[in-house]
C-alpha cells in the first residue's frame, strides 16, 4: 500500500494510504502533495505535515473564522495570512457584513493547486469582488503595507517550521497588531499543544506585549492529530473573549450560517483550557 506518513512527535505520527496520488511537486517555497484517502477524501500535505482534507476540514475553518467575527460583531474589514487553499476565504465571506477580505499567501501555486483539486475548500471565494489576494511575505506585509486597518487578522498558517516559521515570531505579531483597529481580534493557528507544547509557551510570550488579552482556544481536528489544537487569541478589548451565549446566539441567528461544528455554546466553551494547558501559561512553565 502506498502510504502517506506524517510524524510531528519523535515515535508517534499518523499514516493516511494514498489511494490515488493526484498532484505532487516542489514549489518554489515548500514541497505539496494532494491525493486521495478512501477516508478522508483528498488530502494535501505541504512539507509532510496534513494541512487539510476534504472530510474534516470544515471544524478548522469554522473555527478559525466564527469565533471571532462572531465575537466581534461587526467585522467589516479582515485580513487572512496563509490560507491559500481558500477555506478561510469561503468562510469569512459568509458573513454579509463583511465588506473586504484581504488575503496574503506566500505561494501562488498553494492557491492553484487547491482551486483545481480542493474546488470545495474556495467554492468560488477567490472570485468574490470583496476579496484581493496579495502574493508576498506575510511578514514583510503586515510590516510596511498601509490599507485601511482590520476589524479581524486570521494567521492560517503552517507549522513553525519552514515557510511558516516566520508567523510564529515577535515581529509578526507587532505588524498584526499595527493592522488593527483598537479592540480588533487577531486570531493564529497554534499547532497540536500535546505534540507541540512549547508552541503555546513561546506564542504566549511573543503576543505578550502587544495584546492586554491574549490566550487560547481549542478545537479538535481529526488529521491533526495528537489532540486538541490551540487557536490563538490577541486582543486588547478583553470582553471580547468572553462575549454572552445570548449575544453569540443572536448574532449566529442573525447570520443565517449553518455550520457543522461551530455553535454559539461550544464558542463559550472552547476557551476552557484544560489544566496541563493552563499550566503551559503559566510565567514558570518550561514544558509538561
Ligand atoms: N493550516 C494548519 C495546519 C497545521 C497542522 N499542524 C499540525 N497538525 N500540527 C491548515 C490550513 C488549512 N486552511
Amino acid at each position: 500500500m502506498k502510504a502517506f506518513t506524517e510524524t510531528l512527535s519523535d515515535g508517534y505520527g499518523q499514516t493516511l494510504s494514498i489511494d490515488a496520488c493526484l498532484f505532487e511537486q516542489q514549489t518554489e517555497h515548500q514541497h505539496l502533495i494532494i491525493f486521495q484517502n478512501r477516508f478522508f477524501g483528498r488530502v494535501m500535505a505541504l512539507d509532510g505535515i496534513v494541512q487539510t482534507t476534504e472530510r474534516d476540514e470544515f471544524i478548522y475553518h469554522e473555527m478559525m473564522v466564527h469565533v471571532p467575527v462572531f465575537a466581534h460583531g461587526q467585522a467589516a474589514r479582515v485580513l487572512i495570512i496563509g490560507g491559500g487553499d481558500g477555506g478561510i476565504l469561503r468562510e469569512v465571506l459568509k458573513h454579509s457584513q463583511v465588506e473586504q477580505v484581504v488575503q496574503v499567501e506566500i505561494d501562488q501555486a498553494v492557491i492553484d493547486l487547491c482551486r483545481e483539486y480542493l474546488p470545495g475548500h474556495s467554492a468560488g471565494a477567490f472570485d468574490d469582488p470583496r476579496a484581493e489576494i496579495v502574493i508576498a511575505d506575510g511578514v514583510t506585509y503586515v510590516n510596511s503595507a498601509t490599507p485601511a486597518p482590520f476589524d479581524v487578522i486570521i494567521s492560517d498558517c503552517t507549522d513553525p517550521l519552514g515557510p511558516g516559521e516566520v508567523l510564529f515570531s515577535s515581529e509578526f505579531y507587532a505588524g498584526c497588531k499595527r493592522l488593527l483597529k483598537p479592540g480588533g481580534i487577531f486570531v493564529a493557528q497554534n499547532g497540536v499543544v500535546f505534540m507541540q507544547p512549547d508552541e503555546l509557551v513561546t506564542t504566549r510570550q511573543r503576543l505578550g506585549p502587544y495584546f492586554v488579552d491574549q490566550s487560547f482556544y481549542t478545537v479538535s481536528v481529526p488529521t491533526y492529530v495528537g489532540g486538541n489544537m490551540a487557536l490563538a487569541w490577541g486582543c486588547d478589548d478583553t470582553a471580547k473573549r468572553w462575549v454572552d451565549e445570548a449575544v453569540l446566539a443572536e448574532r449566529f441567528q442573525r447570520s443565517g450560517l449553518t455550520c457543522h461544528y461551530y455553535t454559539p455554546a461550544l464558542h463559550r466553551a472552547a476557551f476552557a483550557l484544560p489544566a496541563y494547558m493552563q499550566a503551559l501559561l503559566t510565567p514558570d512553565a518550561a514544558s509538561f
